[in-house]
Parts: structure tokens; sequence; C-alpha cells
């Protein structure tokens, strides 16, 4: 309960899941709270906006991943963004579970390979959604 999750999920990299993106920050919210609330929004500029804006965005995300509990990420679509946050968020020792549908994508063997992650492989939402309940639940900080 309450604990901050960082949640993960493509942003330049393709936002064909960006409507899943928000149910799972909307079902985390319910318990507990989504710094990332962001990842969600369905109105979100992917130009890149010059390196200092750029910054900004990095260095506020980076404070968030140091902020939280554990890391929820979405990898169906691949990021490059989300990557970078995966090892990140190894590096500073926070627990991190990764889904994504097996029946769309194939993950880097550079996730399922390491055995720090969590991987969550789904077939339908409510997978997700329950998957995450015991994530939540039994999450010890
Ligand atoms: O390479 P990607 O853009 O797909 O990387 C996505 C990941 O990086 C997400 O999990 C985010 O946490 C982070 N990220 C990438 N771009 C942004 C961003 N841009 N805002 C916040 N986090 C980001 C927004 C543009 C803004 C001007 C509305």
């Amino acid at each position: 309960m309450n604990r901050k999750v960082y949640f993960a999920g493509s942003i330049r990299g393709g936002r064909a899941d960006a409507g899943l993106y928000k149910q799972i920050i909307d079902h985390i919210n319910k318990t507990d709270e989504v710094l990332t609330e962001h990842v969600g929004d369905g109105n979100l500029s992917l130009k890149e906006n010059g390196r200092s804006r750029d910054a900004f965005i990095y260095n506020r995300d980076m404070n968030w991943m140091r902020q939280c509990d554990l890391v929820i990420a979405e990898c169906t679509c691949p990021s490059l963004g989300v990557g970078y946050e995966l090892a990140s968020a190894k590096q500073l020792g926070k627990p991190v579970y990764i889904f994504y549908d097996h029946s769309k994508t194939e993950l880097s063997a550079m996730l399922t390979g390491d055995p720090y992650f969590t991987i969550c492989s789904y077939q339908n939402k409510e997978e997700i959604f329950r998957e995450l309940d015991k994530i939540l639940k039994f999450e010890i900080i």
C-alpha cells in the first residue's frame, strides 16, 4: 500500500499501447502511487525538444527512479528509453517487473537473459491486473 511505483512504457519508441499504459497506471493508483503518470497520456508530444528540454525530462525521470520503491514496465512496444530505465533500476537495486504480450513480440535477450528481472508474460489484460495485484500485495520494501 502506498508504494511509489515508477511505471515505464514506450513514448518515442511508439504509442500503440498508450491506452493500455493508462489502464495499468489507473489500476496501480487504486492502491499505490504512480510517479510517472504522463506515460499513459494519450496527447504526449513525441517530438525531440532540444537537448536542454530533454535534459529536464531525463533529470526529472531519474530523480523519480531514485525515489521509487519498485519499477513496473510494459515492454511489448520496444523502447530505447525503457531499456535505459530498466538498466538504471537494476543499478539502483530497485525491484523490476517486466510485462509483455508474448503473442505480439519477442522480448530482448538482454532482459529475459538477466535473472535480476522478473518477467511477466501475459496473453490478456486480466492477467496483467491479476499479476499486478500479487506484486503490489506481496512486494516487501
Ligand atoms: O525512448 P522512449 O521515449 O520510448 O522512452 C520512454 C521512457 O522514457 C518512459 O518510460 C518515460 O519514463 C521516459 N520518457 C521518455 N520521454 C519522456 C517524456 N517526454 N516525458 C517523460 N518521460 C519520458 C515527454 C515530452 C513532453 C514534452 C510532454
